[in-house]
């Protein structure tokens, strides 16, 4: 099904930029030990899963409904779009359930981009009315029109799950404003020991299950170091660990000038000249060169950061600028 939603976007989106980092807590209670919170979490969220089903409209606005004594609808645990991801921390694996309403037709965002995102939060509290069962599901934030959130500031449970989805296409309107189409779309189902936790929040209750649903429509590949090397090449070899730091110095490579602490910095390392006619120019070399050399450049542009023994091309060689052996 192809949906077209048509969005204002307006300078100041970015009100809100910071509403779902972690550090930005009002309130905290005394933490209880992530382990005993967590195995409370879980069966709550599974609950959930097992006694309610989902309605979606056109526009993928998601509604949970206690599936009624005796009723016929499906439970969201036995829906295909359901799947769910591990994510170890605090000496735990957590299981992070999300429906996978629509994945999206484009690119990834990873952990350490930024994305452009509209959602609706809520909490699932469960409680007791007249002797039945009632859950409670108060929405907190809600953002019709995206804002744009770097996946590195968010609650963990964000940056797990967002990455799982993709974004899709968009076009300008003579109106000035734009429609985007087939992004992703899904509903996440947070334990609190990746959301916030122990702190209380507007709206959110200490050791709150967050309920995101989500439209991924846009994302932007993230340089923080402004070294050239994008953060998601810089980050490691895995985004289920952290984040590669060379040089030891408790400062991550994609949030590091120089890496290697060779007092040269990384943008420099992987630059080189070139004579264009009698004039020395200078380039810099990508991580990875591209497939195809460009003939209007007078240089390769195949080659990528080369190592100190100048290959080019290997994918797993050290290039030269984690390598501060290179100098001397
Ligand atoms: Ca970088
Ligand atoms: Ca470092
Ligand atoms: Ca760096
Ligand atoms: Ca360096």
């Amino acid at each position: 099904m192809k949906s077209l939603i048509k969005i204002v976007l307006v300078l100041g989106l970015f009100i809100g930029f910071y509403s779902c980092q972690p550090d930005d807590s009002t309130t905290i209670v005394p933490a209880r030990p992530y382990d005993e919170v967590y195995e409370e979490d879980i069966l709550k969220i599974e609950e959930f899963l097992d006694t309610h089903y989902v309605t979606v409209d056109a526009d993928f606005n998601t509604v949970f409904t206690k599936i009624p004594d005796g009723g016929a609808q499906v439970p969201v645990s036995d829906m295909p779009e359901l799947e769910f991801k591990e994510v170890d921390l605090h000496d735990i694996t957590y299981k992070v359930y999300y429906l996978k309403l629509r994945e999206g037709i484009g690119e990834s965002p990873t952990r350490v981009d930024s994305t452009l995102v509209a959602y609706k939060g809520n909490t699932i509290y469960k409680g007791t009315v007249d002797g039945v069962t009632v859950y409670d599901q108060s929405v907190f934030e809600e953002n019709v029109n995206p804002i744009w959130f770097n996946l590195d500031g968010v609650i963990k449970g964000w940056a797990e799950i967002i990455p799982q989805f993709k974004v899709g296409t968009y076009s300008s309107n003579p109106d000035g404003t734009i429609s985007f189409q087939d992004f992703g779309v899904g509903v996440v189902f947070i334990p609190s020991g990746l959301a916030y936790f122990n702190s209380i929040r507007p709206g959110i209750q200490a050791y709150s299950n967050l309920v995101f649903n989500f439209k991924l429509y846009n994302m932007r590949r993230m340089d923080h170091d402004r070294d050239g090397i994008l953060s998601m090449y810089e980050y490691g070899p895995s985004f289920d660990q952290d984040p590669i730091d060379t040089d030891g110095d408790d400062r991550p490579d994609y949030l590091d000038v120089d890496d290697d602490a060779d007092g040269v910095l990384t943008k420099t390392e992987r630059s080189f000249t070139y004579l264009d006619g009698t004039v020395t120019k200078t380039a810099y070399y990508p991580y990875f060169g591209a497939l195809v050399d460009d003939a209007a450049t007078p240089y390769d542009d195949t080659r990528g950061i080369p190592s100190c023994s100048g290959d080019f091309t290997t994918p797993t060689r050290l290039r030269r600028h984690l390598d501060p052996a290179c100098r001397n």
